[in-house]
């Protein structure tokens, strides 16, 4: 008991989530936590073993793909949107055998694209954002040579939460001849549900592979992020032997990985379906208007018009306030260019939530 007493007062200083407005993960469904716990001893990374665990991979794979307009699409439940980012790269370098291979990504793709070439020696070339911060189509154009395996899109960056125009991307992608990953590790359970016009997933036919992590806004437990392709060729590409088990091949990153997410992700999507997700979302923008309005009130100015509930202020003082809020209990983040705050309005972050973290912005305010 003394022991569990040490672990509760570890974890008592972790800040909760209701002080965390900068975080793309929430507090998990009471049915995702329960789904984990029932799979909290299982390892997907021996199936032979776990033969149900890995059957529900397969069926998570397919409800995610059917989202994503490809209920026939390959792939697997990762550790979230970096092992996912790195599994794509290394599916493309592998299938196009280049020498010295090259990734296009924008300006604005995740760091675990830079994690992804430093490991694979794939370099990293990075394309302009236009005036809305979108990756221009005519700089990922300039940057492709007869070296590089893949593109890469956006839907829904990390900093803003806007969409690349993903159409285009994938029309030069068919016309270059390379392969298109599309990021939407944190979009992917939100343009869905939104009432936007845009395509971005598996419906377009440029699109060789996507991310999208259920422990974001699909409201699994961490971890549980999932990489798609459109094919078993990108899976075949990642397959290393492994001659000692009964299932003798693995095209995981990961060896050891537990079917817990796997669990979470079924049993969120199962009870929400479609028309809860919709629900989640809807809520999530509200609190992201009545964030903004309560900003202008206090003279901050978006960056771009929130597409999701990812926004940012722009504020040349961003990161001394960033800090100040912080002394003070609350986490926001702040980006550098442009310098603004930059705010995720995940499910745990309400009304009131936003109300408790306007009165105390104001008494920061009064400092600078
Ligand atoms: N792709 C995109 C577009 C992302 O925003 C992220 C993470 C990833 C990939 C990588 O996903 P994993 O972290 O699951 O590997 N974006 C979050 C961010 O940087 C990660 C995060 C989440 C950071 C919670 C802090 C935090 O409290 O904001």
């Amino acid at each position: 008991m003394e022991i569990l007493e040490e672990l509760k007062a570890f974890r008592c200083k972790d800040i909760p989530y209701s002080r965390v407005l900068s975080s793309m993960c929430t507090i998990p469904h009471p049915i995702a936590v329960k789904a984990h716990v029932e799979f909290i001893n299982t390892n997907l990374g021996d199936p032979a073993i776990f033969r149900g665990s890995a059957e529900l991979e397969r069926e998570v794979i397919g409800m995610i793909g059917k989202l994503l307009h490809h209920s026939n699409a390959k792939g697997y439940v990762t550790s979230g949107g970096t092992e996912a980012n790195v599994q794509a790269v290394r599916a493309f370098r592998n299938l196009k055998k280049v020498e010295r291979p090259n990734v296009v990504v924008p300006e604005s793709a995740h760091f675990s694209f830079d994690k992804a070439g430093d490991v694979l020696r794939v370099e990293v070339r990075k394309a302009k954002l236009d005036d809305e911060f979108k990756v221009d189509v005519g700089d990922v154009e300039r940057l492709i040579d007869e070296n590089t395996v893949g593109i890469v899109g956006i839907a829904g960056t990390t900093a803003l939460g806007q969409i690349d125009p993903i159409e285009e991307l994938s029309k030069l992608a068919l016309e270059k001849d390379v392969f298109l990953h599309v990021d939407s590790a944190f979009g992917g359970f939100v343009i869905p549900f939104l009432d936007l016009d845009v395509k971005f997933d598996f419906e377009l036919e440029g699109v060789s592979s996507v991310t999208v992590d259920p422990h974001k806004m699909g409201l699994a437990t961490i971890p549980a992020g999932c990489i798609l392709f459109r094919d078993s060729s990108f899976l075949k590409a990642l397959v290393v032997e492994t001659p000692y088990l009964i299932t003798e091949e693995q095209f995981s990153l990961t060896g050891t990985r537990p079917a817990t997410g796997v669990a979470s992700t079924y049993a969120v999507m199962k009870l929400l379906g479609f028309e809860g997700f919709r629900r989640i979302v809807r809520d999530c923008i509200k609190a992201t208007r009545y964030l903004v309005e309560k900003m202008n009130d206090l003279g901050f100015e978006p960056v771009i018009e929130p597409v999701m509930n990812v926004v940012c202020f722009k504020c040349e003082k961003a990161f001394e306030i960033r800090n100040e809020l912080y002394k003070r209990g609350w986490v926001i983040s702040a980006i550098r260019n442009p310098r603004a705050l930059r705010f995720v309005v995940m499910p745990h972050a309400n009304f009131n939530v936003i109300d408790e973290f306007i009165e105390e912005l104001k008494k920061v305010l009064r400092k600078f």
